[in-house]
């Protein structure tokens, strides 16, 4: 059975971000049976768990001898067995998997860089200063994300990929700000993605995991 990595236990902020969420998530939509490596504070920088992680993150999928850590590799991979994920059709295949790294590559990193200095230096006089321009580069992004999904119901149209299901884990990230929802279609869009049965199971299944530490 496939075996994900997750945190046993994080701070509030951080409970249904985590990114083991997306590989849940992709296993939900696929209908596969998972269960989770629990990781406890410090398992995460020792050689057993590094050797198969070099950074040290969660999650990683395990399954038959392969290893593979990064959210993304790890979604891809379990969208081989999911048409809903991955289209049979290598047109829209390769148009999913567009979207996909268009998350990781060209939003994750600038909605990162607000997400970083709310959390941990909201307080710091040079965060304070930076903050107005890293908003005022992701609402650039973001804005042209808006845009490219026009009145589509998808990223690609009208059926849900391994694009929107990487994009909106990464739209997200910001959901204690109103920078993304503020954009009524961004705010829609995530709406629709996340009343998926599959995105309800899998938050529940972390949170659920984060309630029988506490
Ligand atoms: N690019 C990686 C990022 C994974 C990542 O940032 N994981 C976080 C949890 S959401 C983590 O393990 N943080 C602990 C650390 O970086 O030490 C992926 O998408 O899998």
């Amino acid at each position: 059975m496939i075996t994900i990595s997750a945190f046993r236990w994080v701070p509030d902020f951080a409970q249904g971000q985590v990114r083991d969420l997306r590989a849940r998530w992709a296993l939900e939509e696929a209908g596969l049976p998972y269960r989770t490596r629990l990781l406890e504070q410090g398992d995460q920088d020792k050689p057993d768990y590094r050797a198969l992680q070099p950074f040290g993150q969660v999650p990683i999928l395990e399954e038959d001898g392969l290893v593979l850590f990064e959210s993304g590799a790890i979604v891809l991979h379990i969208g081989e067995r999911s048409e809903t994920l991955l289209p049979k059709d290598k047109v829209a295949r390769a148009r999913a998997t567009q979207w996909l790294i268009a998350a990781l590559n060209s939003i994750e990193p600038f909605l990162m860089n607000v997400a970083l200095i709310d959390i941990f230096y909201a307080n710091e006089e040079w965060a304070k200063l930076r903050r107005p321009g890293a908003v005022e580069f992701a609402q650039k992004r973001l804005s042209a994300l808006s845009r490219s999904l026009g009145d589509k119901p998808y990223l690609d149209g009208d059926r849900f990929t391994a694009g929107d299901l990487m994009m909106t884990t990464v739209l997200r990230i910001l959901k204690d700000t109103d920078i993304v929802t503020s954009d009524r279609r961004l705010a829609a869009y995530i709406e629709r993605c996340t009343a998926r049965p599959a995105f309800r199971r899998a938050f529940d299944a972390q949170i659920g995991d984060f309630r029988q530490a506490a």
